[in-house]
């Protein structure tokens, strides 16, 4: 499909989503939601995506909800919109998602970034939940997942003051797993990808599965979550092809069932 806020290419197994409004700092409206979701779709159903990077520009990955579209929404209107289920959507997707961050990642921005699986930041990158200025508050997944990443303390300072944390900073407190410099963060986070893609992909999706669950679920009942999709690994093919290419000093060929 034809896309006018996003852009949508494939290299190597890799799905490359780059948000493309940069007169608005690659504000969030309903239009770029709608896109980026249907794109999530069409890598999630297309065989040859394995890994999706999800970027911006090298000055902002997204400045948040686009506050002009925004700014006359009445509560009924945005109940009905939905608009918010579509940033939980790379929690959802089954393939892992990957947020290159440069520049501003703020409100919905950050919401956002924080969606994904991995967070690979440049050091440019500057996070922060700054709807405290604007009268409203985080309003997709900002109070949940900020806290869940650093901590109460700094997050409820973030949220409370609006104001940001660098890229040594949010490495510091576990936001992001990697700063790189600006001119080779996306070319990181896409070797990062095809790293990903070259793995057996039922065991990446198992993983990606079990590492979120440690948001929803107490240890006891997380572990038998663990257990039970590390032992159903042992009906793929790959797993036996795995442990026999180990065994033979050779690399394995993955089928993916
Ligand atoms: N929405 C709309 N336009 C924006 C946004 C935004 N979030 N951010 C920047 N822009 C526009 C500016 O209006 C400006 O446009 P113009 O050139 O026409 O004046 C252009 O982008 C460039 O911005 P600045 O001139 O302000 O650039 P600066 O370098 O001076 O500042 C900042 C950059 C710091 C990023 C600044 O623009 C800023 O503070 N932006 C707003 C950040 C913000 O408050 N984000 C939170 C928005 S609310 C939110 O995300 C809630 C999410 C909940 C989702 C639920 C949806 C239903």
């Amino acid at each position: 499909m034809a896309y006018e806020n996003i852009l949508v290419t494939i290299e190597d197994a890799v799905g490359l989503l780059q948000l493309n409004r940069p007169k608005v700092m690659n504000a969030l409206n309903s239009q770029v939601m709608t896109e980026l979701g249907q794109a999530f779709d069409e890598f999630e159903a297309n065989d040859a995506v394995r890994c999706v990077v999800l970027y911006g520009s090298a000055r902002a990955f997204s400045a948040g909800a686009d506050i002009d579209a925004m700014k006359n929404a009445t509560p009924v209107e945005m109940l009905k919109g939905n608009w918010v289920a579509a940033w939980d959507r790379p929690r959802k997707m089954i393939k892992p998602v990957i947020a290159a961050v440069s520049g501003y990642a703020l409100g919905g921005g950050c919401e956002l970034a924080m969606a994904c699986d991995i967070i690979i930041a440049s050091e440019t990158a500057q996070f922060g939940q700054p709807e405290i200025n604007i009268g409203v508050i985080p309003g997709a997944g900002g109070t949940q997942r900020l806290p869940r990443a650093i901590g109460k303390s700094r997050a409820m300072e973030m949220a409370l003051t609006g104001k940001f944390i660098k890229a040594d900073e949010a490495l510091q407190r576990g936001l992001v797993s990697r700063v790189v410099p600006v001119e080779t963060y996306l070319d990181e986070a896409k070797a990062l990808a095809r790293e990903i893609a070259a793995k057996a992909p039922v065991a990446v999706q198992f993983a990606k599965e079990c590492v979120n669950k440690v948001y929803e679920l107490p240890l006891g009942e997380g572990l038998d979550y663990e257990r039970r999709h590390f032992y159903f690994l042992f009906a793929t093919e790959d797993q036996r092809e795995g442990m026999d290419a180990f065994l033979a000093k050779r690399k394995a060929e993955w089928k993916g069932k």
